[in-house]
């Protein structure tokens, strides 16, 4: 799978994972786009905006509230596994676009969220923001201070946590391979990611069964799914 770069892989010193939706799939968390990306027939990508929760926060809160109970009750899948196994060996970093906290319940130390964590709520008006694990009873459900909590993800047209963000970047430039798994690499601006990679003379592998915008910019490509083809990196690093 990976002989055509193996004796370069070896020598890493720092491994950047850049992770999607994908990533999670196998462990039963739908994709956003693809046959996986609607949910009672809405499209998902038209959920994820400030305006479709504005427009009707009940039903933008109904898909949080059941993604909310599949992905606590999910358990992270071999490929979550394998980064978490690979700290032993190498530095590692997680960029990660998902908000379902998979790669932390693996293992992983080091992992910057991009788009957020469904865990956490905010209030759209005032400073409350909390981590809750409980189902609401209300929809949609409100703050103390009487205005509507919202989940603490980042919504089409906002701006992703700028400290996370410089963070990324610093971790994206300076690593000598970076990962790129189950993502379609179609939102911005986490897709620029390997762009800064590439900048540090990184090698660039993608993980993903189907082609992406970005494949081509690729030192490899292994059109598999994540489960299968992690495990197979962690190999390369104990025969050292
Ligand atoms: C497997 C697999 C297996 C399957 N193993 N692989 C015009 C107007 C307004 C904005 C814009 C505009 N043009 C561009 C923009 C910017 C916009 C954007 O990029 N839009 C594009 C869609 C065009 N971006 C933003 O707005 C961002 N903010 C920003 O840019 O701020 C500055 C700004 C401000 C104001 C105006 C303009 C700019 C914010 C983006 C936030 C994205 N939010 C979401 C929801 C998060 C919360 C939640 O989860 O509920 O993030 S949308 C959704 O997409 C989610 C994901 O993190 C993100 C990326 O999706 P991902 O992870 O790649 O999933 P999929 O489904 O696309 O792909 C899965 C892949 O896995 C596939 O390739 C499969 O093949 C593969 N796969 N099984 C491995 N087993
Ligand atoms: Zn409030």
């Amino acid at each position: 799978m990976f002989d055509s770069i193996k004796d370069q892989i070896r020598d890493v010193k720092k491994i950047v994972f850049v992770t999607g939706a994908g990533i999670s799939q196998e462990s039963g968390i739908p994709t956003f786009r693809g046959k996986d990306g609607l949910w009672r027939n809405y499209n998902a990508m038209k959920l994820a905006t400030i305006n479709a929760f504005y427009d009707n926060p009940k039903l933008v809160w109904e898909w949080y509230n059941e993604r909310r109970k599949n992905i606590f009750s999910a358990h992270p899948n071999e490929g979550h596994k394998a980064i978490a196994d690979l700290e032993k060996y190498v530095d590692v970093v997680i960029l990660t676009q998902n908000i379902d906290g998979l790669h932390q319940k693996a293992g992983s130390t080091q992992v910057l969220e991009l788009h957020g964590s469904i865990i956490k709520i905010k209030c759209t008006v005032c400073d409350f923001k909390d981590e809750i694990m409980t189902d609401f009873s209300d929809s949609p459900p409100l703050c103390k201070c009487g205005n509507i909590l919202r989940p603490d993800v980042v919504w089409f047209g906002e701006s992703l946590p700028q400290d996370v963000w410089q963070e990324a970047i610093i971790h994206a430039n300076q690593c000598d391979l970076m990962v790129i798994a189950g993502t379609s690499l179609v939102v911005s601006p986490a897709n620029t990611l390997p762009i800064y990679a590439k900048q540090n003379n990184a090698l660039l592998i993608e993980v993903n069964p189907e082609d992406t915008e970005m494949s081509l910019e690729m030192d490899l490509a292994i059109r598999n799914t994540s489960a299968n083809t992690l495990p197979k990196l962690i190999s390369l690093f104990r025969e050292n």
